[in-house]
């Protein structure tokens, strides 16, 4: 008899309430990054993956190893949770899925808003009592969001004027400035203390967007607050978004132009830290940090240090227990850190790409935080080829639009913050290979690197 049973006398939802007690045990495990660092691509994979080894696949070797006991498997299965009557949009896994394994493969589009899936892990229990207790269910809710909003939590801190006054200073540095212009050349015309106009203050709204695009379009950067000037999401016309970085000394005057303005940042603060922060943020107790470190080298020497900045804040955040900018209150128990998209570069220069990771995620290093370098839908080959006369590690792949196979040089991945020297070289963006056609049928993987070591170092204490 399962020791439960007498339990169900209580009713079912107690019984419910004691099952769950007993038998299952909740994760909430944030995948976070930037926009464009990997997020959708890492949970589409990830599930498919576990989804896979629960239908006796090999798709996750490490993983599966840390799920044995005396060589059985304690891996009974891994299922999609139903949707319930959840209030978020749920992850559409499947249409991602479909996406890969369609006739033309894609990648899934830009994450417009939040959107969430859980899944169970089922594991037989260790010890021999535990066992007369039944399977044990190890639950993981994940989250998928734009990346540009996670640049608004190291804003929730600051007050208007010192947003505006650090915002500012950064537009005035090149190279942003010359894609500014146009916005700076306006704000100097205005009059931050005359009465609040709101046309006016509408039309600097939309060259203030406009400028964040141009960086963001033109020259890769990142780091460019508030998110949601990029990514709107489905609140995209409310007024408390039409501000921007205003100068202005003392207490804004009572009407003014910057006293709306300083309204508006405010509603907009309470907005996020409301509806996405604090409703979803707060939770979590498991993180991953997808950083696109290839991406950001190859845009170039101010792509880079604007990611080099944007996680640099972020880590200091997740370091300092209790943590991440007075949303949590119990530490993060383990956050896993990873250069994404490392398909692009053969094996053996990954252990560079390794060590520049840790040179970017410096503040972020503490007992619970692990490095990985992986690539959630492995498009590649490691192959050789003939390059000004020598011969170099490549890796071969199709190109989005292309038929046919072509070796891809990556260049010199340096081993750690890049020295002066190296900016020197051309910019370019990483090319996109086109991702490897998957089997339309489920439950057969997705080829990747490095995901199973992840999910140990995240997941292994729990299992
Ligand atoms: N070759 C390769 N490309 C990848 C991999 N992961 C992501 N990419 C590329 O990076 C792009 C962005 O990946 P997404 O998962 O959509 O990024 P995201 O973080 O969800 O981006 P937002 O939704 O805009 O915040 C994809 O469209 C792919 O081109 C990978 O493992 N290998
Ligand atoms: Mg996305």
């Amino acid at each position: 008899m399962n020791p439960l049973d007498p339990l169900r006398a209580l009713g079912a939802s107690a019984w419910q309430a004691a099952e769950e007690w007993v038998n299952e045990e909740r994760l909430h495990l944030a995948v976070t990054g930037l926009s464009r660092a990997g997020k959708t691509v890492f949970i589409t994979s990830l599930v498919e993956n576990l989804l896979a080894l629960a239908g006796g696949r090999d798709t996750l070797p490490k993983f599966r190893a840390a799920l044995e006991h005396h060589g059985d498997s304690r891996l009974r299965g891994v299922t999609l949770l139903p949707a319930g009557a959840g209030r978020l949009p749920r992850f559409d896994h499947a249409a991602h899925v479909a996406a890969l394994a369609g006739e033309q493969a894609a990648w899934p589009a830009r994450t417009e808003d939040v959107a969430e899936l859980s899944l169970a892990i089922v594991l037989d229990r260790r010890s021999a009592i535990g066992r007369s207790l039944g399977p044990r269910r190890v639950r993981i809710d994940l989250l998928d969001y734009p990346g540009e909003w996670l640049l608004d939590l190291p804003l929730l801190d600051l007050s208007f004027a010192t947003w505006s006054h650090q915002t500012l200073a950064r537009l005035r540095q090149p190279p942003r400035a010359a894609l500014c212009a146009d916005f700076l050349g306006w704000l100097a015309t205005q009059n931050p203390e005359a009465p609040a106009d709101e046309g006016a203050l509408r039309r600097g709204h939309d060259r203030y967007r406009a400028a964040l695009e141009a960086c963001r379009d033109q020259l890769g950067l990142r780091y460019l607050q508030p998110g949601r000037f990029l990514n709107p999401g489905p609140q995209a016309a409310v007024p408390f978004m039409w501000f921007f970085p205003a100068e202005f000394t003392g207490r804004p005057i009572p009407g003014s132009n910057a006293a709306l303005l300083e309204a508006r940042f405010d509603a907009y603060k309470r907005h996020m830290r409301d509806n996405f922060f604090n409703t979803h943020f707060r939770a979590f107790d498991r993180q991953v940090l997808l950083v696109d470190v290839l991406g950001a080298l190859h845009a170039g020497r101010a792509a880079f240090e604007d990611t080099a900045a944007a996680i640099a804040d972020l880590c200091r955040g997740l370091r300092g227990a209790p943590g991440w900018f007075g949303l949590r209150t119990t530490p993060i128990a383990r956050v896993a850190v990873v250069a994404t998209k490392a398909d692009h570069v053969p094996a053996l220069r990954r252990d560079n790409l390794r060590h520049l990771l840790a040179a970017l995620a410096g503040p972020a290093q503490g007992t619970a935080t692990s490095l990985h370098v992986a690539a959630a839908v492995h498009a590649t080959r490691d192959a050789r080829a003939r390059l000004g006369g020598r011969d170099v590690e490549v890796v071969e792949g199709v190109l989005l639009g292309e038929a046919q196979a072509r070796p891809y040089f990556v260049g010199d991945v340096p081993a750690g913050m890049p020295p002066e020297s190296f900016w020197s070289g051309a910019y370019f963006a990483l090319p996109v290979f086109r991702p490897p056609r998957i089997a339309a049928s489920r439950g057969m993987g997705v080829p990747h690197i490095g995901l199973d070591e992840i999910l140990v170092a995240l997941l292994g204490d729990r299992l």
